[in-house]
């Protein structure tokens, strides 16, 4: 599989004046709506790179029996993105280790020249006040905040919703904390296909067909620790 990392772990083609859009994902696996999420931030915020970066040890997933091995979970990452030049691959969290504090790549990733834009979902939005040194995290970057309407109560979800809610007041942050993606929502999540394999259903085309054949090939997910009861 062609390389498409330098030794810090980010793509060489990204220009160093431009603003990435850095997604952070446990990826378990990747799929369609986090391509879509990355696209959809990529286009509405002029990013010259969306850089996903696989999460080895998510700190709020400690003791998720389905966490997949980090180095295979990249790896499906590194397939979904092969054919797109605007999406790149770095391993900056798999080659540290320790919990993977969002804010301690977000430093690395500046370190390199890069303006961030940090891309999360709905639901992690709602958290952001329990990750680590979370007021650092937003004085170093902007927030892209992706609508997940399951996790917004009741009506509030899509994103003109999202977009009425206030940094302040609706979540106590400072102001212009974040902007919101432009998504048209999209219900697959990791879980669920994780759930479909194990009944053995198709996934193909909710991940990009090189996922699905490599999930297939190598029977990832079908020996999970959590099913074998
Ligand atoms: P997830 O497990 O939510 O990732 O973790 C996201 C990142 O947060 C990881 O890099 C963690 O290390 C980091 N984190 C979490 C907690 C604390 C701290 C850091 C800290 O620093 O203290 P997933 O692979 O499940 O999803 C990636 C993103 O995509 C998430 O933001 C998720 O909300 C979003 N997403 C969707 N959004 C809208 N519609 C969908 C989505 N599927 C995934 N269908």
């Amino acid at each position: 599989m062609k390389s498409i990392s330098n030794k810090n772990g980010i793509n060489t083609g990204i220009d160093k004046q431009k603003s990435v859009g850095l997604f952070c994902g446990t990826f378990n696996p990747i799929h369609l709506g986090h391509l879509l999420i990355a696209e959809c931030a990529r286009d509405q915020f002029d990013l010259k790179k969306i850089i996903f970066v696989t999460s080895p040890n998510p700190p709020h997933r400690k003791l998720d029996p389905d966490l997949l091995d980090a180095e295979i979970r990249h790896e499906l990452v590194e397939l979904a993105i092969q054919d797109n030049p605007n999406f790149a691959a770095s391993r900056l969290e798999l080659e540290r280790s320790g919990p993977s504090y969002t804010i301690d790549t977000v430093k690395q990733v500046i370190a390199q020249g890069y303006e961030v834009n940090l891309i999360i979902g709905g639901d992690n939005l709602a958290y952001i006040k329990e990750w680590r040194n979370w007021r650092e995290l937003l004085d170093l970057c902007k927030l892209l905040v992706v609508p997940r309407l399951r996790y917004l109560s009741d009506a509030k979800g899509d994103s003109e919703v999202l977009k009425t809610l206030d940094p302040v007041g609706d979540f106590g942050l400072p102001p212009g904390s974040f902007d919101v993606v432009e998504f048209p929502g999209i219900a697959v999540s990791a879980s669920s296909i994780r759930k479909r394999i194990a009944q053995n259903k198709t996934v193909l085309f909710m991940v990009p067909p090189a996922v699905a054949k490599h999930i297939a090939q190598k029977k990832l997910y079908s020996l999970s620790p959590s099913r074998k009861e």
